[in-house]
């Protein structure tokens, strides 16, 4: 259902007298179903005919007693209850907006058809239509059919019942002169439409079977007549089904006011489904089918499923997504300085680095934070954040620290390596980010080289530019080609500083790719001389090789990591 045409019945109810007022000859197509609702609601067409600018769409819809009995698989003899068909008028409902008349078929008697009545009112229906034949009526439309006609004085006082329980103003009941199908000829119809006028009907529908739009017309003429003499506007109906060569403008010309196609979405649908169906099982494959038929994509633009999909996606981004903090090494280099403490418990300017990074995380409303210990776990202290030990963190990597916090990942996760510092913005960006896997990549090596000797996890980007300080902004899509520490920092267009977002999506494809490769590699795998030492970066470049795409988030500065002494320097001075 797409909530695109979400309206209320008091807004809708009162359109099509609106467009009447307005002096319109309302367009109308038929509806079966909510999907064809959203076809008749949403059709258009713009453009350039002869030379003139043209936007056409409908105005209005019909709930038709043939299509609504014939898509449940049923002849159009009232057979389906009024309950099944305000079960489909309601669907119709739910997914347009546009007004929709009804085709009441014969109303019923008068006490049923007050029901009718008052229910299609309080649903938002704008017109019904009913016919002056006898139920249960038989369809107009073929050939040699027995139609039996009611009482003219019984019907109109059928119209003065409905008209008196009627609660506002704007719903119209429009009477239907079946005197030309039942083969009554011109002045039946015209004393009908005479009768049920004084009865205070707010329309007439002439129907024709005929091939031929002339008895249409010479009726349209002497309605008009009909009209001046009682001083009465009320408007005119056709239903040009089989006599179609006439067109929407001499149709209004002859004072039609109200024009109704009334069935052919179903009838395409069903030329459709028997072309599609044979197709299939002419070539036992459905690939010949396929032109025949729309893309499911276009089914799920229609029905709102592409928006469904988009909003959860920024349900995502505002969510509170987990943060996993790996942080279970033994760090070789600053151990002298450490007193036997985990890295991240290491002070900068009076305050642990690994505090420093929750408030920058909470600062961007991410306070469902896990911190993964090992060495020294006892001694990894923080507020309100979970910490988990990875015992085993001396035989494995930090990507086994990561999936120690495996229960956190399920709907997304972000990972941030232990040993940053980044200003708030960076995450704020990484937020934004709807891809399903971006890592943050900062630029500098672009402008400055890499420190001799330090090792780094470096990048090549998928869409090579040149490095210049000055660029115009040329949306390029960042996606990586490669990401390791053992790439030649020549080649290398940025740097992982060690933060990266996952979706949902994303996070399934990580969690995947890992449990494959735990399962099934041994020995040497990517960068890591034995698969059971594989890192992070080592399982992304496998995901690109397998051909996930893994985004970047772009920037330059903002972050410092902590590796030597002289960075905490830095840091000190900084904070
Ligand atoms: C319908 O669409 O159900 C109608 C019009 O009543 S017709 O089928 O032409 O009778
Ligand atoms: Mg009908």
């Amino acid at each position: 259902m797409t909530l695109a045409n979400n309206t209320l019945p008091e807004i809708r109810r009162g359109k099509l007298k609106s467009l009447l007022r307005e002096g319109k000859t309302v367009r109308v197509l038929e509806a079966h179903n909510g999907l064809s609702g959203i076809v008749a609601n949403d059709a258009k067409v713009e453009g350039i005919l002869e030379d003139a600018k043209v936007a056409r769409e409908f105005d209005a819809i019909w709930e038709s007693s043939l299509t609504d009995s014939a898509s449940k698989g049923h002849p159009d003899i009232e057979v389906v209850s009024f309950d099944s068909r305000l079960h489909t008028i309601q669907e119709i409902l739910a997914v347009t907006s546009k007004p929709l008349i009804v085709d009441g078929d014969t109303g019923g008697d008068a006490n049923n058809f007050e029901y009718m009545v008052s229910k299609l009112e309080r649903a938002g229906v704008s017109a019904v239509i009913i016919e002056d034949k006898v139920f249960p009526k038989r369809n107009s439309l073929e050939a040699g059919t027995q139609q039996t006609l009611a009482d003219p004085d019984v019907f109109a006082q059928k119209i003065k019942r409905g008209k008196n329980v009627l609660s506002t103003e704007d719903f119209m009941i429009i009477a239907r002169l079946e005197s030309l199908i039942a083969g009554k000829g011109l002045e039946d119809a015209l004393a009908r439409a005479k009768t049920y006028l004084l009865a205070g009907v707010d329309g007439i529908m002439i129907h024709s079977k005929s091939k031929n739009p002339e008895e249409i017309l010479q009726f349209a003429q002497s309605y008009r007549h009909l009209l001046r003499e009682l001083d009465l506007d009320k408007p005119l109906v056709c239903v040009p089904t089989t006599y179609n060569t006439i067109t929407e403008e001499e149709l209004s010309a002859a004072g039609f006011r109200i024009i109704i196609y009334a069935n052919h979405l179903l009838r395409a649908a069903y030329k459709s489904m028997i072309e599609v169906s044979k197709t299939l099982l002419l070539n036992q494959r459905s690939f010949e089918a396929d032109p025949l038929c729309a893309s499911v994509r276009e089914i799920f633009k229609a029905v709102g499923f592409l928006d469904i999909k988009e909003k959860d996606q920024q349900d995502e981004q505002l969510a509170n997504i987990p943060v996993i903090i790996p942080a279970a090494g033994e760090d070789p280099i600053l151990k002298p300085l450490l007193n036997g403490k985990p890295k991240a418990m290491m002070e900068i300017a009076g305050t642990t680095l690994l505090q420093r990074q929750i408030s920058t995380l909470n600062q961007a409303n991410l306070t469902d934070i896990t911190v993964v210990a090992g060495y020294a776990h006892d001694q990894m202290k923080a507020e309100s954040v979970a910490i988990l030990n990875n015992a085993d963190y001396k035989n494995g990597s930090m990507l086994h620290s990561i999936f120690t916090a495996r229960e956190k990942m399920n709907n997304g996760f972000l990972m941030l390596y232990s040993d940053i510092l980044l200003e708030n913005h960076i995450i704020t960006q990484l937020m934004d980010c709807k891809e399903d896997i971006v890592l943050v990549a900062d630029n500098t090596i672009q402008y400055q080289r890499a420190e001799e000797g330090k090792v780094l996890d470096f990048i090549i980007s998928k869409n090579k530019r040149p490095p210049s300080r000055r660029r115009i902004s040329v949306v390029y899509d960042n996606i990586l080609a490669k990401i390791g520490n053992k790439i030649n920092p020549e080649t290398a267009t940025h740097e992982f500083i060690g933060l990266g977002k996952f979706s949902k999506t994303g996070a399934e494809q990580f969690i995947q790719t890992y449990k494959d490769c735990v399962q099934n590699y041994k020995g040497k795998f990517q960068e890591a001389d034995d698969i059971a030492r594989f890192t992070f970066t080592d399982l992304i470049q496998e995901m690109i090789d397998r051909g996930f795409v893994i985004n970047f988030l772009e920037i330059h500065q903002g972050w410092l990591e902590i590796h030597r002494e002289e960075d905490i320097a830095l840091a000190n001075k900084f904070l």
